[in-house]
């Protein structure tokens, strides 16, 4: 892997990794304390000073020793690691080797202990050292990375490069931690996924910071991103959700925000709250509050706590409202909640507490901004942080097609890019369709997208996934509201595309939902002739499933009874007839499908004709 020594003894000269092109990918570990590097004292974890570098170096895949004892300084060696190169550790060969830099905060923290200042410092670091590294991973403790790596995101204005915390529940010294794997899969993805945002490495998920709640304090998966999938997931390969990623809007470079507004809460609705307590919490100097209600964002309807937040709201204060379940949104469905909203409350969606309070703290802190600004940014999706089309709103951001169109065509306004959206979603709905990707089609969907809309061609989602016999979509679409009723340019109706494909599941299901043949009966009469002149007993079952008239005529007023005689089709002939074709209609010559089976004298056909003459006689 190695493109050569020389270079490799260059780049350590250089001492500054990023000037260094070829295989080697470099990451700056920002090591701010936590359990990963704790070691017990009295009985109890606290973090230790100056042990963390020297006990990475007696763990080989966190330090190739032969490789540092000969490219790397003695100087280097103090803070300079490399990942071991194995060769059965499933990295491809496009997978680089991480040279990274460790530097350790003075003081090393449990995470409890830190705050706006700390966040501030490692936002700074990240600034400083931005154009010598690949990426960032930052060593924290688990108690409060949420809301670290919240913060940092909204810190890290532009971001290009991937931010990465990690930690782990049990010390990296000890035999079962899941440190190791953490902070090895970190610096791999720091160092080789270019993913613009800030992320929380966990139990072989990468989420959005922004996303992540602790939620396990005893278990090693003690993240979770209760409203996102996870960025990346580490597997036997590395697989990044690359549409999912979140991409700043601005063309502008990276830069970071280190002030934080200190005068925000959160406050948790439960019944039975006095006026009181909410009061004491809107006293100045609080100058934003994030409020947790019940359920879709619900409070009780009560006039006393509607007046606080209203008068609270008047004076300038921020109120974001959020809801207390891990999983879900606000929403303004119920009366409860459309109060809070007439009352001034910005809706936060989707949001975390950890990503509220940052947000909150950020924008508060935006002096340049004037306080209607402050207030509709809370409201829309900076970082990613947020669903901004849970009420049918329009969020395209994570459709990387749009989002670069809209780039390109320098477009910025909302009804620019609607109209954008108007053009380009029919089609986006039409691909996810046809791979069946039900999660985009149900994003696009709720970002506004008619699930019924049509293509160029006048196609459907439906007939696409028709066409493709994509069961769930079919299903997911009709159970959406899709038409079973469009007809394409021409003149198809998805029942059409799912009875080409011989699809008996999908053509029930489109039945069941209404779809009908949609063609005149000559068309249909002349495609059943053709068809048992192909002798396709399948396709005809499928019309038949389809509800076809086996009577309808072709252009000679002939059916495919007649076609099916003449051809001595003896299956297809008894099947035509157990399902309801006659055999005494007359072509523009006056024969019969009777009359053709006596000319040919074809016993077996005449037998079947003339079983079913007698059962009508009976
Ligand atoms: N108390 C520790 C911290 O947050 C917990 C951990 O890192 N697992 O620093």
């Amino acid at each position: 892997m190695l493109k050569s020594a020389e270079l490799v003894k260059t780049m350590i000269c250089l001492s500054r990794p990023g000037t260094v092109a070829g295989p080697f990918a470099k990451v700056l570990v920002l090591y701010t304390g936590g359990t990963i590097g704790m070691a017990t004292r009295d009985g109890v974890f606290v973090p230790m000073k100056n042990i963390l570098i020297p006990r990475l170096k007696t763990i080989p895949i966190f330090y190739d020793e032969k490789f540092a004892n000969e490219y790397f300084t003695e100087e280097q060696k103090h803070n300079h690691l490399i990942v071991q190169e194995s060769p059965d550790d499933g990295l491809s060969t496009d997978v680089h080797r991480v040279v990274y830099v460790v530097e350790e905060f003075d003081p090393l923290l449990d995470s409890s202990n830190m705050d706006i200042t700390d966040w501030s410092m490692i936002a700074n670091k990240i600034y400083s050292s931005y154009d010598q590294y690949d990426g960032f991973v930052v060593l924290h403790g688990t108690d409060t990375m949420a809301y670290t790596a919240s913060a940092l995101s909204f810190m890290c204005e532009n971001l290009g490069k991937p931010v990465i915390f990690t930690g782990s529940q049990i010390p990296i010294f000890e035999a079962r931690s899941d440190g190791r794997d953490n902070f090895i899969s970190s610096l791999i993805v720091a160092g080789n996924h270019c993913i613009p945002e800030v992320l929380i490495c966990f139990d072989r998920k990468i989420f959005r910071g922004n996303r992540c709640i602790k939620k396990d304090s005893s278990r090693l998966s003690a993240f979770d991103s209760p409203n996102m999938q996870p960025l990346v997931t580490l597997a036997i390969n590395i697989m990044v959700d690359w549409p999912s990623v979140f991409r700043s809007w601005e063309a502008s470079k990276f830069q970071v925000h280190t002030t934080m507004c200190p005068n925000v809460a959160l406050l948790r609705i439960f019944p039975g709250i006095t006026t009181q307590t909410v009061r004491a919490f809107f006293r100045p100097p609080i100058e934003g509050i994030v409020l947790q209600t019940f359920g879709a964002g619900n409070a009780p309807n009560r006039k006393d706590l509607l007046e606080v937040f209203k008068e609270a709201s008047d004076w300038g204060v921020i109120i974001v409202n959020i809801t207390q379940c891990t999983r879900g949104a606000v929403a303004t469905s119920y009366a409860t909640g459309k109060a809070l909203n007439d009352a001034g409350i910005i809706s936060g969606s989707d949001m975390t507490p950890e990503a509220a309070l940052a947000k909150l703290k950020y924008v508060l802190s935006k002096d340049e901004w004037t306080l209607e600004k402050k207030r509709e940014y809370m409201g829309h999706n900076l970082r990613g942080e947020m669903t901004t089309n849970v009420e049918g709103k329009l969020s395209i951001l994570d459709f990387e097609l749009i989002e670069s169109v809209a780039k390109t065509l320098c477009l910025s306004s909302r009804d620019e890019i609607a109209k954008l959206r108007e053009s380009l979603y029919p089609n986006l709905i039409l691909s996810a369709s046809r791979k069946g990707d039900i999660k985009t089609l149900e994003k696009l969907r709720q970002t506004g997208g008619n699930i019924s809309a049509t293509n160029q061609d006048g196609r459907t989602a439906l007939h696409v996934a028709c066409r493709n016999s994509k069961l769930e979509t079919v299903g997911y679409l009709l159970h959406h509201g899709a038409s079973v009723h469009v007809k394409d340019y021409h003149g198809d109706n998805p029942l059409i595309d799912a009875i080409d494909m011989k699809n008996e599941v999908v053509i029930k299901m489109l039945v069941q939902a209404g779809a009908v043949i949609p063609w005149p009966p000559i068309k249909v009469a002349m495609e059943l002739c053709s068809i048992v002149l192909g002798q396709d007993l399948n396709a005809i079952k499928c019309w038949k499933l389809a509800g076809v008239d086996f009577n309808s005529i072709d252009y000679n007023g002939r059916t495919a009874l007649h076609v099916a005689v003449c051809r001595r089709e003896f299956e297809i002939t008894k099947y035509l007839i157990e399902n309801g074709a006659e055999y005494t209609i007359e072509d523009i010559f006056g024969n019969t499908a009777l009359s053709h089976a006596k000319k040919l004298e074809h016993c077996e056909i005449l037998d079947v004709l003339q079983n079913s003459m007698d059962s009508e006689c009976l």
